[in-house]
């Protein structure tokens, strides 16, 4: 279609719903037979960036590494899908500096801390609010909005069949598929 293949770049919160739209989103390309790829904590943090932690730094460069892999996954010719908290606005825009302006898509999943540490699906809020671990994105480490995203899906607004056509749509009415 009109542009070289995209990275979709989901961000957001803990619990926003990052990997699970990142999923539907991935299996709605499939059934239009368009041929993707979604990078996430269980194929990354586990092996590419398993010397990385959550420190400020170390979340700069579990960013900056997925951000030239995401890179050459669309010059390879796939729609790329990242689901990664990347918490730093400034991190996010160097990623998205590695590409042509049309091929970086940021989708801000926006989801309240409150209905996100409602979820709380792996129980993390829960043990950063009672000390258990620090430097939790949204208790104790910064989240910082983008200001200019792509696209925003609220999650706790919209359920996810709307949130998964709403990137569907934006992919069409700008050409990518
Ligand atoms: C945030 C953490 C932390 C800390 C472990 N802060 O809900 P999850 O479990 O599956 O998603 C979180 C995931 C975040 O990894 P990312 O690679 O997306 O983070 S970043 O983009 O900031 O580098 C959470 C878990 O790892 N986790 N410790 N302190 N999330």
């Amino acid at each position: 279609k009109g542009h070289k293949s995209p990275v979709i770049w989901f961000t957001g919160l803990s619990g926003s719903g990052k990997s699970t739209l990142s999923v539907e989103v991935e299996k709605a390309l499939y059934e239009s037979n368009i041929h993707s790829y979604r990078l996430d904590g269980d194929n990354v943090r586990h092996g590419l960036n398993k010397n990385l932690g959550f420190s400020p730094e170390d979340r700069k460069e579990n960013i900056r590494r997925i951000g030239e892999v995401a890179n050459l996954m669309s010059d390879a010719g796939l729609v790329t899908l990242t689901a990664f908290i990347s918490p730093y606005r400034e991190d996010r825009d160097e990623v998205r500096e590695l590409m042509d302006e049309k091929e970086f898509i940021e989708v801000y999943v926006k989801c309240s801390l409150e209905e996100a540490e409602k979820r709380d699906p792996k129980g993390l809020y829960k043990k950063a609010r009672s000390g258990e671990i620090s430097g939790f994105t949204g208790i104790d480490a910064p989240y910082e909005e983008p200001n200019a995203p792509e696209l925003v899906v609220e999650t706790d607004q919209q359920t996810l069949e709307e949130s998964v056509a709403s990137v569907i749509n934006y992919l069409r009415e700008n050409d990518y598929i």
